[in-house]
């Protein structure tokens, strides 16, 4: 006798042929339950691009789970009979099936975890294993700490996986190769880009959907060349580890003008929907290690961007719980100000960063952390309505990696469990990575007065706001000293020109 049918949910971001639900589910049985939802689009104001990404790369997964046999009720967002939420659809989807168990995979947001949990219908949810380092491991490596950072967690999944390992000893005799991925970049016309595909007829239709509902969010929907199969994604890491991952490490943390992608990869929107699973980029990276293709300064460095902090601030958005987002330890209220959706600004760093978030969906990791991060923190602006801005704009943003990211290690929202102090710099340290300062109408060498670059103004308005928080930090005490060593004069001017700017900003005057 066949027993009832169990509805089987994959999500947009679990994409996956072995993803848990799938791997429990009995193809002759069961039905897989996809669904483009306005719940989902709708939860913030989507990029474009992100949208038409998942959107395509679902149906092209419904298609392949098709014709691998697997029975697929689909759900488009124009469908008129839609639910319009997850539990919605599948609700729906019981009553027409006869179903009432649903298999699912644990969200990677507590929003639709409980949502999942407050469902009428009996689901299972099951942890999603497609991560280095389960719940149960990550909270045994918390347990007991004083420090949750990032760098001993990093070691013991070295430890633990064996990557880059000999013996119980890391490879070259150090774990972290960070000091050598410092250097400047040049430009360079022959440098290789991401892969990217052309849309196929399905995608086509994505984009014209998507073009329709949602052509007003902040982001351009042209050009969009994202791989959305799991064999093209294949295809975007082979092309990576080819051409881009032995000049990775080096340039790192460089920025440079006309140039979004320099060696880094993109793969973080692949691993994050499930086209590529960390284990088989890591995999890879450790291949072309061992073949001699690449220096071991870019091996470890990528490693650890997967192994450590991919898998790390994931441990911490579970551990922390649902609240996580929503914190804000520097009591930080100004609003975010116009110039993060596109207003015209003055400031190089600021045009550059914003400006190919808007037509990429992309920006690297330091114009992430110290460029819009950083300004956003030093202009004080609620980390909530920041949280927000970076879950919307950027193709790989879902919220157990997006949140700690920006709450915690950019925001410093979450009063330390991430940083161990504040990432805030001057305009030097832009300067010193990047092109972005040359040309620009600010002066990054002028601290105050007409000119002054306002990193230069809002980084020590924000220490000397911030006193009695940091002022013991011992890594900070230094930074302290030399504000205390000005003159009394310079340092109230700073501080009112810091002032008059915020001012200014928050007019909604052009900045
Ligand atoms: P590469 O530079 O090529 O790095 C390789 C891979 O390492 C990435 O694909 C990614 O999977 C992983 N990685 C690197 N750094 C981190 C990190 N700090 N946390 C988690 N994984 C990391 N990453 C996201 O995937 N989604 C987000 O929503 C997101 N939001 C961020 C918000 C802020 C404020 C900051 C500072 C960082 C954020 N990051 C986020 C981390 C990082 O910026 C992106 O993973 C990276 O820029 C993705 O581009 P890439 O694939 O070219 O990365
Ligand atoms: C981000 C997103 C969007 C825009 N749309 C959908 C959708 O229509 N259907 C769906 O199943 N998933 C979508 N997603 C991904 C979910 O928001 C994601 O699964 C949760 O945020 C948990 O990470
Ligand atoms: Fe940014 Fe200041 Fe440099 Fe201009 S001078 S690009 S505002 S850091």
């Amino acid at each position: 006798m066949v027993s009832d049918p169990r509805l089987v949910l994959v999500l947009g971001d679990q994409l996956s042929p072995d993803i848990a639900a799938l791997r429990q589910a009995d193809k002759a049985r069961d039905v897989v339950v996809m669904a483009e939802v306005a719940s989902e689009t709708g939860y913030v104001p989507h990029h474009p691009k992100k949208i038409a990404l998942i959107f395509a790369a679902m149906r092209h997964f419904a298609q392949e789970l098709e014709s691998e046999g697997w029975t697929v009720r689909y759900t488009r967002l124009d469908d008129p009979d839609t639910a319009g939420s997850i539990p919605g659809e599948l609700l729906r989807r019981a009553e027409e099936t006869g179903a009432g168990k649903v298999l699912a995979t644990e969200p990677g947001e507590w929003r639709l975890i409980e949502a999942l949990r407050d469902c009428p219908l009996e689901v299972s949810l099951l942890e999603d294993d497609r991560f280095f380092a389960p719940h149960a491991a990550f909270e045994h490596w918390a347990e007991g700490r004083k420090e949750l950072r990032m760098e001993y967690f990093y070691r013991q999944m070295r430890r633990k996986t064996g990557y880059l390992m000999q013996g119980d000893k890391p490879v070259g005799g150090k774990w972290n190769y960070d000091q050598q991925n410092r250097k400047r970049a040049e430009p360079d016309l022959f440098r290789s880009a991401p892969m990217q595909f052309t849309p196929d007829e399905t995608t086509q239709e994505v984009l014209t959907l998507v073009g329709d509902r949602f052509g007003r969010n902040f982001g351009d929907l042209d050009g969009f060349r994202f791989a959305v199969t799991r064999g093209q994604a294949r295809r975007a890491l082979a092309h990576f580890v080819t051409h881009q991952l032995a000049g990775f490490g080096d340039i790192q943390d460089a920025m440079l003008r006309g140039d979004p992608y320099l060696n880094h990869s993109l793969l973080s929107a692949y691993m994050n929907i499930g086209l590529l699973s960390p284990r088989e980029v890591c995999d890879a990276v450790q291949a072309a290690w061992e073949a001699g293709d690449v220096p071991l300064n870019s091996a470890e460095g990528y490693i650890r961007q997967i192994l450590g902090w991919r898998e790390y601030v994931r441990g911490i958005y579970f551990l922390e719980g649902p609240d996580y987002p929503r914190r804000n330890a520097l009591n930080h209220r100004r609003a975010l100000p116009p110039v993060y959706w596109g207003a015209e600004t003055q400031m190089t760093c600021m045009a550059e960063a914003v400006g190919q978030t808007k037509t990429e969906a992309y920006a690297h990791h330091i114009q992430r952390l110290m460029v819009t991060g950083n300004f956003a923190l030093l202009a004080g602006l609620n980390p909530a309505e920041v949280h927000e801005w970076y879950l919307s704009v950027y193709i790989d943003a879902f919220e157990w990696v997006e949140a700690p990211n920006t709450v915690g290690m950019s925001q410093f929202a979450d009063g330390g469990v991430i940083a161990s102090k504040p990432y805030v710099s001057s305009g030097n340290y832009i300067s010193k990575m990047s092109d972005y300062c040359d040309g620009c109408a600010y002066d990054v060498k002028t601290k105050q007065g007409k000119g002054a670059c306002p990193f230069n103004l809002l980084y020590w308005a924000f220490l000397d706001r911030q006193r009695d928080r940091f002022a013991e930090n011992h890594r900070m005490g230094t930074i302290y000293a030399t504000w205390d060593r000005m003159e009394a004069e310079k340092r109230e001017t700073i501080l009112s020109e810091a002032a008059a700017f915020l001012d200014r900003m928050s007019a909604g005057e052009t900045i």
